[in-house]
């Protein structure tokens, strides 16, 4: 039965296989003010219908010891947004008693450190949660195409720290580190060759990144653990 209901919600056969085994993770999903509503298939969360399915969510920033900001493609098999060039890493932390914490936002956290891993082989040693800062939150709804979308209350994190990477192919087709006086270029360089850019990055890019980004050593006037910005 319960795979009959999974085939039936949509054609996932063109997708690719480890992509279309993710969809059964379990979201949280959220209200408006980030309060746990319950647990919810990831495939549920990002199939559009005419509500889509807030959940929660993070976007880890992470920069080098020379203050130059990861940046991510997301691989062609990536369901929702292929292809897009985004921020180091993002994803989502599941409904289990480690990453429901909301205690320092450590589950978004430990998800971060979990998907880091996953997405671009770096190991938990030279990523630990006490380098991630938590910066604010963001709420935002997106759509990928006719089929998929996003509607999230997005964690922002920033980490600094130097990484060992091992690009898991499934995930991420192409990494590079920009320089925060070269991202406009970068930019404007996607842009000349019609790479998208995921629409949340360039949320972010326009509410604050810049100025986060020059103030790395000392973050902690932007951070926000009381209002949720909606963009
Ligand atoms: C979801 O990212 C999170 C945001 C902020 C859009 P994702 O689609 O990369 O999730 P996952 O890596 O788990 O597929
Ligand atoms: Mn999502």
């Amino acid at each position: 039965v319960q795979s009959n209901r999974w085939t039936n919600c949509t054609n996932m056969e063109n997708y690719n296989a480890d992509q279309v085994k993710l969809m059964k993770e379990e979201c949280i999903a959220v209200d408006e003010h980030d309060c746990v509503v319950g647990p919810k298939s990831k495939l549920a969360c990002h199939l559009q219908s005419e509500n889509l399915p807030l959940h929660r969510a993070f976007s880890l920033f992470l920069f080098n010891s020379k203050q130059e900001l990861l940046m991510q493609q997301r691989a062609s098999s990536k369901i929702t947004f292929p292809g897009h060039f985004t921020n180091s890493c993002c994803s989502h932390p599941l409904y289990n008693q480690k990453e429901l914490n909301e205690r320092d936002a450590m589950g978004v956290k430990l998800a971060a450190q979990r998907r880091l891993f996953s997405e671009l082989g770096v190991n938990k040693s030279q990523f630990p949660v006490d380098c991630i800062t938590y910066l604010t939150r963001i709420h935002y709804k997106a759509s990928s195409d006719d089929k998929w979308g996003e509607h999230e209350v997005d964690y922002i994190l920033f980490a600094q720290c130097d990484v060992n990477l091992d690009i898991n192919p499934n995930e991420v087709s192409k990494i590079c580190y920009v320089p925060r006086n070269g991202m406009q270029d970068f930019l404007n360089d996607c842009d000349r060759k019609g790479i998208p850019l995921t629409p949340w990055f360039k949320l972010i890019v326009k509410h604050g990144l810049m100025e986060w980004w020059s103030h790395l050593d000392n973050l902690r006037k932007y951070c926000d653990h009381t209002n949720i910005v909606r963009l």
